[in-house]
Protein backbone atom coordinates (compact mmCIF):
# COMPACT_ATOMS: atom_id res chain seq x y z
CA UNK A 1 0.00 0.00 0.00
CA UNK A 2 1.21 3.75 -0.58
CA UNK A 3 2.47 5.22 2.41
CA UNK A 4 0.97 8.63 1.34
CA UNK A 5 -2.43 7.31 1.67
CA UNK A 6 -4.68 9.91 3.67
CA UNK A 7 -4.91 8.54 7.51
CA UNK A 8 -8.62 8.36 6.79
CA UNK A 9 -8.45 6.05 4.14
CA UNK A 10 -5.23 3.87 6.41
CA UNK A 11 -8.62 3.57 8.94
CA UNK A 12 -10.55 2.77 7.04
CA UNK A 13 -8.16 -0.15 5.49
CA UNK A 14 -7.64 -1.76 9.33
CA UNK A 15 -11.38 -1.23 9.37
CA UNK A 16 -11.23 -3.59 6.22
CA UNK A 17 -8.60 -6.03 7.26
CA UNK A 18 -10.69 -6.53 10.89
CA UNK A 19 -13.83 -7.96 9.05
CA UNK A 20 -14.80 -11.64 8.07
CA UNK A 21 -18.18 -10.54 6.09
CA UNK A 22 -17.69 -10.93 2.68
CA UNK A 23 -21.09 -8.27 2.59
CA UNK A 24 -19.20 -6.12 4.95
CA UNK A 25 -15.90 -6.59 3.30
CA UNK A 26 -17.21 -5.13 -0.34
CA UNK A 27 -19.08 -2.22 1.77
CA UNK A 28 -15.99 -1.29 3.47
CA UNK A 29 -13.57 -1.29 0.52
CA UNK A 30 -16.04 0.57 -1.36
CA UNK A 31 -15.56 3.26 1.02
CA UNK A 32 -12.01 2.74 1.09
CA UNK A 33 -12.01 3.11 -2.64
CA UNK A 34 -13.86 6.33 -2.14
CA UNK A 35 -11.24 8.02 0.31
CA UNK A 36 -8.03 6.93 -2.10
CA UNK A 37 -7.46 10.08 -3.83
CA UNK A 38 -6.66 8.95 -7.55
CA UNK A 39 -3.41 9.64 -9.29
CA UNK A 40 -1.22 7.33 -11.24
CA UNK A 41 0.34 6.61 -7.78
CA UNK A 42 -2.43 4.73 -6.70
CA UNK A 43 -3.92 3.68 -9.58
CA UNK A 44 -2.42 0.15 -8.99
CA UNK A 45 -4.13 0.18 -5.53
CA UNK A 46 -7.20 0.88 -7.07
CA UNK A 47 -7.46 -1.81 -9.23
CA UNK A 48 -6.31 -4.12 -7.15
CA UNK A 49 -8.93 -3.25 -4.50
CA UNK A 50 -11.84 -3.46 -7.30
CA UNK A 51 -10.72 -6.71 -8.21
CA UNK A 52 -11.51 -7.71 -4.73
CA UNK A 53 -14.78 -6.60 -4.43
CA UNK A 54 -15.79 -8.20 -7.89
CA UNK A 55 -13.74 -11.49 -6.04
CA UNK A 56 -15.88 -10.93 -3.05
CA UNK A 57 -18.78 -10.47 -5.00
CA UNK A 58 -18.39 -13.86 -7.20
CA UNK A 59 -18.01 -15.87 -3.82
CA UNK A 60 -21.44 -14.82 -2.44
CA UNK A 61 -23.09 -15.46 -5.37
CA UNK A 62 -21.04 -19.33 -5.95
CA UNK A 63 -21.96 -19.66 -2.59
CA UNK A 64 -25.57 -18.44 -3.12
CA UNK A 65 -25.70 -21.37 -6.06
CA UNK A 66 -24.32 -23.78 -4.11
CA UNK A 67 -26.45 -23.52 -0.92
CA UNK A 68 -29.74 -23.74 -4.36
CA UNK A 69 -27.63 -26.73 -5.69
CA UNK A 70 -27.50 -28.86 -2.74
CA UNK A 71 -30.99 -30.63 -3.07
CA UNK A 72 -33.02 -27.95 -3.60
CA UNK A 73 -34.59 -27.26 -7.55
CA UNK A 74 -32.07 -25.80 -10.12
CA UNK A 75 -32.19 -22.17 -10.46
CA UNK A 76 -30.08 -21.16 -13.15
CA UNK A 77 -30.55 -22.56 -16.68
CA UNK A 78 -27.93 -21.53 -19.95
CA UNK A 79 -29.63 -19.42 -21.93
CA UNK A 80 -31.20 -21.59 -25.42
CA UNK A 81 -32.50 -19.75 -28.62
CA UNK A 82 -33.21 -15.63 -28.94
CA UNK A 83 -33.89 -14.85 -25.53
CA UNK A 84 -34.36 -16.26 -22.23
CA UNK A 85 -38.40 -14.97 -20.81
CA UNK A 86 -39.07 -15.91 -17.61
CA UNK A 87 -42.62 -16.13 -16.38
CA UNK A 88 -43.46 -13.98 -12.84
CA UNK A 89 -46.64 -14.12 -11.66
CA UNK A 90 -48.31 -15.05 -8.01
CA UNK A 91 -50.26 -19.38 -7.79
CA UNK A 92 -52.83 -20.47 -10.05
CA UNK A 93 -53.00 -17.33 -12.41
CA UNK A 94 -52.75 -19.63 -15.48
CA UNK A 95 -48.27 -19.50 -15.95
CA UNK A 96 -48.24 -23.16 -16.23
CA UNK A 97 -51.22 -23.06 -18.64
CA UNK A 98 -48.89 -20.56 -20.39
CA UNK A 99 -46.22 -22.43 -20.78
CA UNK A 100 -48.00 -25.50 -22.28
CA UNK A 101 -50.17 -23.57 -24.64
CA UNK A 102 -47.02 -21.82 -26.06
CA UNK A 103 -44.20 -24.40 -25.85
CA UNK A 104 -43.39 -27.82 -26.23
CA UNK A 105 -43.03 -28.28 -22.45
CA UNK A 106 -44.62 -30.99 -20.98
CA UNK A 107 -46.31 -29.22 -17.55
CA UNK A 108 -48.51 -29.72 -14.63
CA UNK A 109 -51.68 -27.44 -14.39
CA UNK A 110 -53.90 -27.98 -11.11
CA UNK A 111 -56.70 -26.15 -9.08
CA UNK A 112 -54.34 -26.76 -6.20
CA UNK A 113 -51.74 -23.48 -5.22
CA UNK A 114 -48.01 -24.17 -5.88
CA UNK A 115 -48.07 -27.25 -7.74
CA UNK A 116 -44.91 -26.01 -9.82
CA UNK A 117 -41.73 -25.65 -6.82
CA UNK A 118 -39.15 -25.89 -9.57
CA UNK A 119 -38.61 -23.73 -12.69
CA UNK A 120 -40.01 -25.77 -16.08
CA UNK A 121 -38.86 -24.62 -19.93
CA UNK A 122 -39.64 -24.58 -22.81
CA UNK A 123 -39.04 -23.15 -26.21
CA UNK A 124 -41.73 -20.63 -28.07
CA UNK A 125 -41.10 -20.69 -31.42
CA UNK A 126 -41.73 -17.51 -33.23
CA UNK A 127 -41.13 -17.03 -36.67
CA UNK A 128 -37.48 -18.17 -37.59
CA UNK A 129 -36.46 -18.19 -33.67
CA UNK A 130 -37.42 -19.36 -30.35
CA UNK A 131 -37.51 -17.71 -27.19
CA UNK A 132 -36.93 -20.00 -24.42
CA UNK A 133 -39.74 -19.37 -21.66
CA UNK A 134 -38.90 -20.32 -17.87
CA UNK A 135 -42.32 -20.65 -15.59
CA UNK A 136 -40.38 -19.81 -12.27
CA UNK A 137 -42.48 -21.06 -8.71
CA UNK A 138 -45.23 -18.53 -7.87
CA UNK A 139 -43.65 -15.65 -6.20
CA UNK A 140 -45.19 -14.20 -2.98
CA UNK A 141 -45.31 -11.20 -1.37
CA UNK A 142 -42.30 -10.78 0.37
CA UNK A 143 -40.32 -12.66 -2.16
CA UNK A 144 -37.23 -9.78 -2.17
CA UNK A 145 -36.96 -10.95 1.79
CA UNK A 146 -36.86 -14.49 0.43
CA UNK A 147 -40.69 -15.63 1.48
CA UNK A 148 -40.90 -18.68 -0.28
CA UNK A 149 -38.33 -19.61 -3.14
CA UNK A 150 -38.06 -15.30 -3.58
CA UNK A 151 -34.40 -15.31 -3.48
CA UNK A 152 -34.08 -17.44 -5.81
CA UNK A 153 -36.70 -17.01 -8.24
CA UNK A 154 -35.79 -13.15 -8.22
CA UNK A 155 -32.27 -14.33 -8.97
CA UNK A 156 -33.73 -16.23 -12.07
CA UNK A 157 -35.42 -13.18 -12.97
CA UNK A 158 -32.10 -10.93 -12.80
CA UNK A 159 -30.26 -13.93 -14.88
CA UNK A 160 -33.16 -14.09 -17.77
CA UNK A 161 -33.25 -11.30 -20.71
CA UNK A 162 -36.72 -10.28 -20.19
CA UNK A 163 -40.35 -11.09 -18.00
CA UNK A 164 -43.68 -11.70 -18.47
CA UNK A 165 -45.49 -10.87 -15.40
CA UNK A 166 -48.42 -12.96 -15.19
CA UNK A 167 -51.91 -11.91 -13.68
CA UNK A 168 -55.36 -13.39 -13.20
CA UNK A 169 -58.25 -10.94 -14.67
CA UNK A 170 -60.62 -12.75 -12.59
CA UNK A 171 -58.66 -12.35 -9.19
CA UNK A 172 -58.07 -8.46 -8.73
CA UNK A 173 -55.37 -8.44 -11.44
CA UNK A 174 -54.39 -4.65 -9.78
CA UNK A 175 -53.00 -5.85 -6.76
CA UNK A 176 -51.56 -8.76 -7.97
CA UNK A 177 -49.36 -6.36 -10.38
CA UNK A 178 -48.80 -4.28 -7.86
CA UNK A 179 -47.69 -6.89 -5.64
CA UNK A 180 -44.78 -8.59 -8.16
CA UNK A 181 -43.75 -5.05 -9.01
CA UNK A 182 -43.13 -3.75 -5.48
CA UNK A 183 -41.10 -7.23 -4.86
CA UNK A 184 -39.16 -6.53 -8.15
CA UNK A 185 -38.30 -2.90 -7.25
CA UNK A 186 -37.19 -4.13 -4.07
CA UNK A 187 -35.25 -6.94 -6.01
CA UNK A 188 -33.89 -4.04 -7.91
CA UNK A 189 -35.19 -5.08 -10.95
CA UNK A 190 -36.88 -2.44 -13.01
CA UNK A 191 -38.89 -2.54 -16.22
CA UNK A 192 -38.35 1.36 -17.19
CA UNK A 193 -35.28 2.02 -19.57
CA UNK A 194 -33.13 4.44 -17.96
CA UNK A 195 -33.92 7.57 -19.58
CA UNK A 196 -30.40 8.68 -18.31
CA UNK A 197 -26.54 7.75 -18.01
CA UNK A 198 -24.37 8.86 -15.55
CA UNK A 199 -21.03 8.83 -15.45
CA UNK A 200 -18.77 9.33 -12.29
CA UNK A 201 -15.22 9.80 -12.81
CA UNK A 202 -13.20 9.91 -9.22
CA UNK A 203 -10.53 12.17 -8.97
CA UNK A 204 -7.43 13.30 -7.08
CA UNK A 205 -8.15 14.22 -3.70
CA UNK A 206 -9.12 18.16 -3.15
CA UNK A 207 -10.63 18.03 -6.87
CA UNK A 208 -14.01 18.70 -5.55
CA UNK A 209 -17.07 17.53 -6.75
CA UNK A 210 -18.15 18.80 -10.51
CA UNK A 211 -21.03 18.18 -12.28
CA UNK A 212 -21.63 18.60 -15.87
CA UNK A 213 -25.30 18.48 -16.92
CA UNK A 214 -25.99 17.54 -20.23
CA UNK A 215 -29.54 16.43 -19.72
CA UNK A 216 -32.37 17.35 -16.78
CA UNK A 217 -32.88 16.82 -13.43
CA UNK A 218 -36.28 15.56 -12.52
CA UNK A 219 -37.35 15.86 -9.10
CA UNK A 220 -34.37 16.57 -7.32
CA UNK A 221 -31.45 19.41 -8.19
CA UNK A 222 -27.46 19.98 -7.99
CA UNK A 223 -27.84 20.57 -4.35
CA UNK A 224 -29.23 17.07 -3.51
CA UNK A 225 -27.41 15.39 -6.17
CA UNK A 226 -24.05 16.52 -4.10
CA UNK A 227 -25.50 15.29 -0.60
CA UNK A 228 -26.16 12.05 -2.22
CA UNK A 229 -22.59 11.51 -3.58
CA UNK A 230 -21.02 13.35 -0.53
CA UNK A 231 -23.29 10.74 1.85
CA UNK A 232 -21.02 7.90 -0.68
CA UNK A 233 -17.94 9.58 0.62
CA UNK A 234 -17.45 11.13 -3.42
CA UNK A 235 -16.41 14.10 -2.84
CA UNK A 236 -13.79 14.31 -5.57
CA UNK A 237 -15.31 13.54 -8.89
CA UNK A 238 -16.17 14.25 -12.63
CA UNK A 239 -19.90 13.53 -13.00
CA UNK A 240 -21.40 13.61 -16.38
CA UNK A 241 -25.11 13.30 -16.32
CA UNK A 242 -26.77 12.67 -20.02
CA UNK A 243 -30.84 12.43 -20.04
CA UNK A 244 -33.59 12.83 -17.98
CA UNK A 245 -31.63 11.35 -14.68
CA UNK A 246 -33.16 11.31 -11.41
CA UNK A 247 -32.12 10.99 -7.90
CA UNK A 248 -32.19 7.17 -8.05
CA UNK A 249 -30.53 6.88 -11.55
CA UNK A 250 -27.45 8.65 -9.85
CA UNK A 251 -27.56 6.25 -6.97
CA UNK A 252 -27.69 3.43 -9.29
CA UNK A 253 -24.43 4.42 -11.01
CA UNK A 254 -23.04 4.89 -8.07
CA UNK A 255 -23.48 1.35 -6.80
CA UNK A 256 -24.20 -0.14 -10.12
CA UNK A 257 -27.26 -2.07 -8.81
CA UNK A 258 -30.67 -1.96 -10.52
CA UNK A 259 -31.10 -3.91 -13.52
CA UNK A 260 -33.33 -3.23 -16.43
CA UNK A 261 -35.17 -6.36 -17.92
CA UNK A 262 -37.48 -5.43 -20.63
CA UNK A 263 -41.35 -6.71 -19.18
CA UNK A 264 -44.69 -7.20 -20.69
CA UNK A 265 -47.84 -8.13 -18.67
CA UNK A 266 -49.98 -10.95 -19.13
CA UNK A 267 -53.30 -10.73 -18.36
CA UNK A 268 -55.02 -13.87 -18.25
CA UNK A 269 -58.34 -15.81 -18.30
CA UNK A 270 -60.58 -13.06 -19.72
CA UNK A 271 -63.14 -16.11 -21.22
CA UNK A 272 -64.02 -15.69 -16.96
CA UNK A 273 -66.53 -13.26 -15.75
CA UNK A 274 -64.29 -9.98 -15.11
CA UNK A 275 -65.20 -7.10 -13.69
CA UNK A 276 -65.13 -3.76 -16.09
CA UNK A 277 -63.85 -1.66 -13.28
CA UNK A 278 -60.99 -3.96 -12.13
CA UNK A 279 -59.40 -4.05 -15.84
CA UNK A 280 -60.24 -0.13 -15.76
CA UNK A 281 -58.21 0.08 -12.57
CA UNK A 282 -55.27 -2.12 -13.64
CA UNK A 283 -54.94 0.32 -16.71
CA UNK A 284 -55.21 3.43 -14.52
CA UNK A 285 -52.10 1.65 -12.70
CA UNK A 286 -49.72 0.89 -15.43
CA UNK A 287 -50.52 4.27 -17.01
CA UNK A 288 -48.80 2.97 -20.53
CA UNK A 289 -45.51 2.31 -19.24
CA UNK A 290 -46.05 -1.52 -19.63
CA UNK A 291 -48.14 -3.35 -22.18
CA UNK A 292 -50.71 -5.59 -21.16
CA UNK A 293 -51.48 -8.63 -23.18
CA UNK A 294 -55.08 -9.93 -22.42
CA UNK A 295 -54.95 -13.90 -22.86
CA UNK A 296 -57.30 -16.77 -22.06
CA UNK A 297 -54.90 -19.70 -22.16
CA UNK A 298 -57.93 -21.90 -22.39
CA UNK A 299 -59.45 -21.01 -25.92
CA UNK A 300 -55.98 -19.63 -27.02
CA UNK A 301 -57.78 -16.31 -27.76
CA UNK A 302 -54.48 -13.08 -27.72
CA UNK A 303 -51.63 -15.65 -27.75
CA UNK A 304 -50.91 -15.27 -31.63
CA UNK A 305 -49.74 -11.85 -30.39
CA UNK A 306 -47.21 -12.97 -27.72
CA UNK A 307 -44.25 -13.77 -30.19
CA UNK A 308 -44.55 -10.31 -31.55
CA UNK A 309 -44.98 -8.30 -28.31
CA UNK A 310 -41.69 -9.99 -26.43
CA UNK A 311 -39.93 -9.30 -29.94
CA UNK A 312 -40.88 -5.83 -29.65
CA UNK A 313 -40.28 -5.22 -25.82
CA UNK A 314 -36.61 -6.98 -25.94
CA UNK A 315 -35.63 -4.56 -28.34
CA UNK A 316 -34.10 -7.03 -30.34
CA UNK A 317 -33.62 -7.53 -34.32
CA UNK A 318 -32.27 -10.29 -36.63
CA UNK A 319 -29.39 -10.15 -39.14
CA UNK A 320 -28.65 -12.83 -41.33
CA UNK A 321 -24.81 -12.86 -42.79
CA UNK A 322 -23.80 -14.49 -46.40
CA UNK A 323 -20.64 -15.89 -46.65
CA UNK A 324 -18.67 -14.32 -49.39
CA UNK A 325 -19.52 -16.17 -52.78
CA UNK A 326 -22.41 -17.88 -51.31
CA UNK A 327 -26.04 -17.01 -52.73
CA UNK A 328 -27.81 -17.76 -49.63
CA UNK A 329 -27.55 -16.14 -46.13
CA UNK A 330 -27.56 -17.93 -43.00
CA UNK A 331 -30.91 -19.51 -42.32
CA UNK A 332 -30.24 -19.00 -38.88
CA UNK A 333 -30.04 -15.06 -37.48
CA UNK A 334 -27.55 -13.48 -35.50
CA UNK A 335 -30.00 -11.61 -32.48
CA UNK A 336 -29.01 -7.97 -32.13
CA UNK A 337 -30.02 -5.47 -29.61
CA UNK A 338 -32.06 -2.98 -32.30
CA UNK A 339 -29.35 -0.51 -32.67
CA UNK A 340 -26.68 -2.03 -33.19
CA UNK A 341 -24.50 -1.52 -36.04
CA UNK A 342 -22.11 -3.45 -38.60
CA UNK A 343 -19.24 -3.10 -36.12
CA UNK A 344 -21.67 -4.79 -33.34
CA UNK A 345 -22.12 -7.99 -35.55
CA UNK A 346 -18.58 -8.11 -37.06
CA UNK A 347 -17.93 -8.55 -33.21
CA UNK A 348 -20.30 -10.96 -32.69
CA UNK A 349 -19.41 -13.64 -35.46
CA UNK A 350 -15.85 -13.10 -34.35
CA UNK A 351 -13.65 -11.26 -33.07
CA UNK A 352 -10.86 -11.41 -36.48
CA UNK A 353 -14.38 -10.29 -38.39
CA UNK A 354 -13.42 -7.09 -36.75
CA UNK A 355 -9.85 -6.37 -36.52
CA UNK A 356 -9.58 -7.66 -39.89
CA UNK A 357 -12.46 -5.92 -41.43
CA UNK A 358 -12.37 -3.96 -44.94
CA UNK A 359 -16.15 -3.51 -45.50
CA UNK A 360 -19.28 -4.87 -46.27
CA UNK A 361 -22.26 -5.63 -47.97
CA UNK A 362 -25.91 -4.95 -47.28
CA UNK A 363 -29.05 -6.73 -48.71
CA UNK A 364 -32.60 -4.50 -47.75
CA UNK A 365 -35.92 -3.48 -48.78
CA UNK A 366 -35.38 -0.48 -47.15
CA UNK A 367 -32.75 0.29 -49.11
CA UNK A 368 -32.90 2.93 -52.16
CA UNK A 369 -30.00 0.90 -53.38
CA UNK A 370 -29.19 -2.85 -52.55
CA UNK A 371 -27.11 -4.13 -51.62
CA UNK A 372 -25.49 -1.34 -50.72
CA UNK A 373 -21.54 -0.80 -49.50
CA UNK A 374 -21.11 0.56 -45.97
CA UNK A 375 -19.02 0.47 -43.17
CA UNK A 376 -18.29 -0.35 -39.47
CA UNK A 377 -20.76 2.13 -38.21
CA UNK A 378 -23.86 1.36 -40.59
CA UNK A 379 -26.86 0.70 -38.60
CA UNK A 380 -28.84 -2.75 -39.08
CA UNK A 381 -32.16 -3.25 -39.22
CA UNK A 382 -34.73 -6.44 -38.36
CA UNK A 383 -33.96 -8.64 -41.62
CA UNK A 384 -30.60 -6.91 -42.98
CA UNK A 385 -28.76 -9.57 -44.88
CA UNK A 386 -24.99 -8.42 -44.37
CA UNK A 387 -21.66 -9.61 -46.45
CA UNK A 388 -18.91 -9.14 -44.41
CA UNK A 389 -15.46 -8.60 -46.40
CA UNK A 390 -12.30 -9.03 -44.15
CA UNK A 391 -8.63 -7.63 -45.11
N1 LIG B 1 -60.99 -19.78 -17.05
C1 LIG B 1 -59.70 -19.95 -17.23
N2 LIG B 1 -58.98 -20.74 -16.41
C2 LIG B 1 -57.67 -20.90 -16.62
C3 LIG B 1 -57.02 -20.23 -17.71
N3 LIG B 1 -55.72 -20.54 -17.65
C4 LIG B 1 -55.56 -21.39 -16.59
N4 LIG B 1 -56.73 -21.60 -15.96
C5 LIG B 1 -56.96 -22.45 -14.77
O1 LIG B 1 -56.30 -21.87 -13.65
C6 LIG B 1 -55.83 -22.89 -12.80
C7 LIG B 1 -54.34 -22.71 -12.52
O2 LIG B 1 -53.64 -22.89 -13.73
P1 LIG B 1 -52.09 -23.18 -13.78
O3 LIG B 1 -51.66 -23.07 -15.18
O4 LIG B 1 -51.74 -24.45 -13.05
O5 LIG B 1 -51.57 -21.94 -12.92
P2 LIG B 1 -50.14 -21.66 -12.25
O6 LIG B 1 -50.24 -22.02 -10.81
O7 LIG B 1 -49.93 -20.19 -12.40
O8 LIG B 1 -49.13 -22.45 -12.98
C8 LIG B 1 -56.16 -24.22 -13.46
O9 LIG B 1 -57.35 -24.71 -12.91
C9 LIG B 1 -56.37 -23.83 -14.91
O10 LIG B 1 -57.24 -24.70 -15.58
C10 LIG B 1 -57.81 -19.40 -18.56
O11 LIG B 1 -57.34 -18.76 -19.51
N5 LIG B 1 -59.13 -19.29 -18.27
MG1 LIG C 1 -47.76 -23.86 -12.38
Amino acid sequence: MPANLPAEAKKKWDEVAATRDPKEKIRLLQEFLALVPKHKGTEKLCKQTKRQIATLRREIEEKKQRKVGTGGPKFFFEKEGAAQIVILGPTKVGRSSLLASITNAKVEISDYPFTTLEPTLGMFPFEDIQFQIIEAPPLLEGAAEGEGLGTQILGLARNADGLILMVDASQNPRAQLSMLLNELNKAKITFLKSHARVDIERQFQGAGLRLILLGRLINCNVKDVEMLLKGQRISDALVRIQGDATLDDIEDAVFQATVYRPTIVVLNKIDSLVSKAELRKLSEFIKEQLRIIPVSCKTGQGLESLGKELFEALGIMRVYTREVGSRKPSPKPFILKTDATVQDLAKLIHSDFYTRFSSARVWSKRLVFSPRKVGLSFVLHDKDIVEIYAK
